[in-house]
């Protein structure tokens, strides 16, 4: 029979492991509902959309991290995987959690075939710290760990990259999202974070080409394109918070619907309350971040995406003949005897390219322009889409599915 001190330990260690498996589960799988208020003196941890956390532990007073930067690969969405770099087998890499005040150490093991450092963007520390290869500190090699070590002074949302080689390894997806909660906390029951990103994969390839400047085909929240972004579920009446960064080579004008934000931090810092004005888009610029907060007090599932509307498509959008108006149906039979089945497309708009799509096959490794689905028919779009799924007494942050209208609340009919 176990005694009083095994039984103990036992439950000590069956608590330890279950901290660790929530902490972990923010990868896949929603938290369920925590309460309203945060714990004493504690944060509400984030929520990472198709992404995750990195874990850390206490080291004498001093918070330790380890990051790992690696080759990986890397599925946008089924039917599309691409050969990166990223950080502890993902990109964008973990987002690293803290609170102000904290001591951290942050461990970075080089695991690419050339050197790298890592910069941490919009933090106040030591010069040496900052990590611009060649300016604050030697390169680190391949097979070398180096130690960055500070301590956390002001709160916001921050992000982390490396300064060596900065366009191709950036191009290929080494970035992070690095958050700083406040020590007493602000109150919001959902606090989301999104690393926005832009890839120039061509039809039939693996590897993102750096050498692209402006012409990218992939527009990715958390690396991730419409319809394989995950929805952002809330409950009727919460306040949230959506943290979004910016590592690419273009402004994103983040739009919601049904919703005001408040843009209430960049990665300079707080906007104090008098300061914030009221926007339904908020621009990521180039090099910065957004917090923007709103109460998501009317249900049903709402759009989320960047407004320009080639970024809410995917590859095979992109650099096409213009067929709008144009009369092909001559040119299509005699092209159609050269080349089976070919189909011509684009007079009447594009539209139609979602339906084709399911049963043409094209090039290898890349994505139709638009392949959502929803309750009333094609989504058509693709890139950095998604929803805000706003729900009644839900009592889990699980997809809960597409809303469901009360009667007579969708537009309807009136003649054909
Ligand atoms: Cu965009």
């Amino acid at each position: 029979m176990a005694s009083r001190r095994e039984f103990l330990s036992s439950l000590l260690l069956a608590g330890s492991t279950g901290l660790l498996a929530s902490r972990r589960a923010g990868a896949d799988s929603e938290p369920t509902l925590p309460p309203v208020s945060s714990p004493a003196g504690g944060y509400k941890p984030v929520v990472v959309p198709n992404g995750q956390t990195l874990p850390w532990k206490m080291n004498g007073g001093v918070k330790e991290f380890h990051l790992t930067a690696e080759p990986i690969e890397h599925e946008f969405a089924p039917g599309m995987t691409v050969k990166a770099w990223g950080y502890n087998g993902v990109s964008p890499g973990p987002v690293i959690e803290a609170v102000e005040g904290d001591r951290i150490r942050i461990f970075v093991t080089n695991r690419l075939p050339e050197h790298t450092t890592i910069h941490w963007h919009g933090l106040f520390l030591p010069n040496g710290m900052d990590g611009v290869g060649g300016l604050n500190q030697p390169h680190i090699k391949p097979g070398e760990t180096y130690a960055y070590e500070y301590t956390l002074r002001q709160h916001g949302t921050f992000m982390y990259h490396p300064h060596a080689d900065e366009m191709v390894q950036m191009a290929v997806g080494m970035m992070g999202m690095f958050v700083v909660h406040p020590k007493t906390p602000s109150r919001v029951d959902r606090d989301f974070v999104f690393m926005t990103h832009e890839w120039a994969v061509h039809p039939g390839t693996y590897r993102p080409d750096p050498s692209v400047m402006l012409d990218f085909n992939i527009f990715t929240f958390n690396s991730k394109v419409f319809p394989a972004t995950a929805p952002l579920v809330v409950k009727t009446g919460d306040r949230v918070r959506i943290r979004i960064g910016n590592l690419s080579m273009n402004q994103h004008p983040i739009h919601i619907h049904g919703f005001a934000y408040r843009i209430t931090g960049t990665d300079g810092g707080q906007i104090p309350e008098a300061g914030q004005w009221p926007q339904t888009t908020v621009a990521i610029p180039v090099g910065s971040t957004r917090d923007v907060e709103f109460v998501a007090d009317v249900p049903g599932d709402w759009a989320f995406h960047c407004h320009k509307s080639h970024h809410t498509m995917n590859a095979m959008g992109h650099d096409i003949p213009n067929n709008l108006g144009v009369d092909q149906g001559g040119l299509a039979n005699e092209i159609s005897q050269l080349l089976p089945g070919y189909m011509a497309m684009g007079e009447k708009g594009m539209a139609e390219h979602q339906d084709h799509s399911m049963h043409m096959s094209g090039p290898r490794n890349t994505l139709p322009m638009m392949m959502g689905r929803g309750p009333f028919g094609n989504i058509e779009m693709g890139g950095m889409f998604t929803t805000v799924k706003v729900r009644d007494d839900i009592t889990s942050y699980e997809d809960p599915g597409w809303y469901d209208h009360p009667k007579g609340t969708v537009a309807y009919l009136v003649k054909k």
